[in-house]
């Protein structure tokens, strides 16, 4: 079975990584925010996709949700004593990808290339794309200015109510090799449960990917990342009560309009079922925490499981609309 997967942050990575213990690896393609990316200390990082790299190389720290176990912070010290940038943390270990992958893209190395290279030496059997390898970069505009993301989200704490998000370059980014190829080829479309506006919202800026999950002709199905109405990390709830005028559901499955045929949300927010019916998308309501192993893979199989009972609306194959939403 062939599955593509929109994803970004941490709760999309540990979603992909149950898709991988759910089903063949080899089916499987990450599609992943770059809107996050940054050049630090002169190296070029890429949160998103490296956090679905390393929980799928069982590399990652379960406990952070990024970066990887068993990390030492010693160049990252000096950093500091030096007065240098060490606001982001970026540990010994991953310290080696980052020069690795910055040295590729200096060589002119696409982000696509470099990332299935670093996929292929960590053993990683299911794809990992960038949504693209243009420059696409999210801002986020706060009563004191326009931020960049990571100096919202990590320097700041991501403090600032957000009042819009920007994505620098999106206008004329192209899906990256292999992402539109994947989206035709999948029979399942999932979003992972990633926040909508600043983790899958960059992704669906790239018009050409949007219109291909606006023509999608297999079921798409999203899970929220929302529990009880709250975010497990991060601040997808405070945005969407913002941005989106609520954290019901409804509210989540909203911003994926047209794309979307299913959501999966928490039993929590059962009260919210009808309220997501009530936007033509199929309700399923199951335990969405992913407190472990057996509880992310469960989560993917019920994502999986709601796509093969669905049917895709003709609606939702008669070409391409468009949205405001994320
Ligand atoms: N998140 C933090 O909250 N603080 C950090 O210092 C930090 C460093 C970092 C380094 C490498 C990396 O791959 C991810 C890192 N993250 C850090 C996570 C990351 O910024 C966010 O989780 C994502 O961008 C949100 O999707």
């Amino acid at each position: 079975m062939n599955v593509a997967v929109l994803t970004g942050g941490v709760g999309g990575a540990r979603f992909v990584r149950g898709l991988v213990d759910a089903t063949d690896p080899a089916g499987i393609t990450a599609i992943g925010n770059v809107g996050d990316d940054l050049e630090v200390l002169g190296l070029y990082v890429s949160p998103d996709l490296d956090s679905v790299l390393y929980a799928l190389a069982d590399l990652n720290d379960e406990e952070r949700g990024w970066g990887r176990a068993g990390e030492t912070w010693n160049a990252l010290e000096t950093v500091d004593d030096l007065d240098g940038e060490a606001w982001f943390r970026l540990g010994d270990r991953d310290l080696g990808l980052h020069l690795v992958r910055t040295q590729a893209l200096q060589a002119g190395t696409s982000l696509s290339d470099v990332t299935a290279r670093l996929a292929r030496s960590l053993g990683v059997e299911a794809s990992i794309l960038p949504a693209t390898d243009d420059r696409l970069r999210t801002w986020i505009r706060t009563e004191d200015g326009e931020l960049t993301f990571q100096d919202w989200f990590v320097r700041r704490g991501h403090r600032e109510e957000v009042a819009g998000v920007r994505f620098e370059g999106a206008e004329a980014a192209r899906p990256a090799p292999g992402v539109l190829q994947a989206l035709e080829e999948a029979d399942v479309i999932l979003f992972a449960p990633s926040n909508p506006f600043v983790s899958i919202g960059p992704i669906l800026a790239v018009a050409e990917i949007r219109e291909a999950l606006e023509a999608r002709t297999v079921p798409a199905v999203a899970v929220s990342p929302l529990i009880g109405g709250r975010a497990i990390r991060g601040p997808a709830d405070r945005m969407l009560a913002r941005l989106g005028g609520g954290t019901a559901p409804a509210q989540v499955a909203d911003c994926y309009k047209g794309l979307i045929d299913v959501l999966v949300f928490d039993e929590e927010d059962v009260d919210g079922a009808a309220g997501v019916e009530a936007l033509g998308v199929r309700p399923v309501v199951t335990k969405t925490l992913m407190v472990d192993a057996a509880a992310r893979r469960r989560l993917a199989e019920t994502a999986l499981s709601a796509a093969s009972e669905t049917r895709v609306p003709a609606a939702a194959t008669s070409g391409a609309r468009h949205s405001s939403r994320p």
